[in-house]
């Protein structure tokens, strides 16, 4: 009896996700309207986590929520769309570079750049992301702006 109790622990220990679960870290993101730097924006608005933790949007002022941005995330990551004014928590599961808009204020530029682990899809994020440049000019600069942040190990 005590034997099963303990090889079931063990087994239970093996399995990644559970190692995952246990190690991995909870980050929080604000939702505002301005803080010392701009305004409407995500705070803070880059964030390094390490791949399998959460980050969760916090909804502090009105009208606000955080969606994926198409295309600009790690290959293989899930999409998600947060509803206004309520909090949404994502899980990091793909290594790399992740681009976040508030749909309101995405073409005021209300982003955030997350990055998991290593940030193995900058070049290709970035070159993608500047192509919108045209069509979104505050959006694609605040972007444009983070993504050299990262580069620059910032
Ligand atoms: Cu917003």
């Amino acid at each position: 009896m005590t034997n099963s109790v303990l090889s079931c622990a063990f087994i239970l220990f093996l399995m990644p996700g559970f190692v995952s679960e246990a190690v991995s870290a909870e980050h929080q993101v604000l939702m505002l309207d301005s803080n010392d730097s701009a305004q409407m924006v995500f705070e803070p608005s880059l964030l390094r986590v390490a791949v399998g933790d959460t980050v969760t949007f916090i909804p502090t002022d009105w009208g606000h929520n955080a969606e994926s941005i198409a295309g600009l995330s790690p290959q293989g990551s899930t999409s998600f769309y947060g509803k206004m004014d309520e909090p949404i928590t994502i899980t990091l599961e793909k290594e790399g570079v992740y681009a976040v808009q508030c749909n309101p204020h995405s073409l005021m530029g209300m982003v955030a750049v997350i990055v998991a682990g290593a940030a193995t899809n900058l070049e290709k994020i970035r070159a993608d992301s500047s192509l919108m440049n045209k069509d979104y000019r505050m959006k694609g600069e605040r972007l444009q702006a983070l993504f050299a942040q990262i580069s620059k190990g910032t």
